[in-house]
């Protein structure tokens, strides 16, 4: 084998090494983790994505952890590898600092969720990865 086609074999070896691991379906009824958005944290749990309407929490505290009420959260779902941006839904607060929204992925994959949220202390964003099946 010449250096040239070792090279090749191993590049092909590690696209497909990361192939797996990027398809491999994460069961994430766990939380995704805490992201900073603007003068917020984050997490967002969303029970065994599926196809379909699915009830999406957020915790969400200030930078020193405590709980935090945006006037305005909002969660919009995107699968960019297909152009999918879907309309964002309204998250209402369930108690303070949790939030709650249900949002309709229309179909199995790996989508973006955008969480958006505004209030005194500014506004910020974070998306996290889902995948649905
Ligand atoms: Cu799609």
């Amino acid at each position: 084998m010449t250096a040239r086609r070792g090279i090749l074999v191993a590049a092909v070896l590690l696209a497909a090494a990361l192939l797996t691991w990027w398809l491999w379906p994460s069961s994430s009824s766990k939380p995704v983790a805490r992201s900073a958005a603007g003068p917020y944290l984050v997490q967002l749990k969303v029970d065994s994505p599926r196809t379909g309407d699915n009830t999406v929490d957020l915790d969400i505290t200030d930078q020193r952890g405590d709980s935090a009420t945006p006037d305005r959260v909002s969660v919009e779902p995107a699968m960019p590898q297909m152009g999918h941006a879907l309309p964002p839904s309204t998250a209402t607060a369930v108690t303070p600092g949790h939030y709650r929204a249900t949002v309709n992925l229309p179909m199995p994959g790996q989508w973006e969720i955008a969480v958006k949220l505004s209030g005194a202390p500014g506004s910020g964003s974070a998306t996290f990865s889902v995948q649905a099946n």
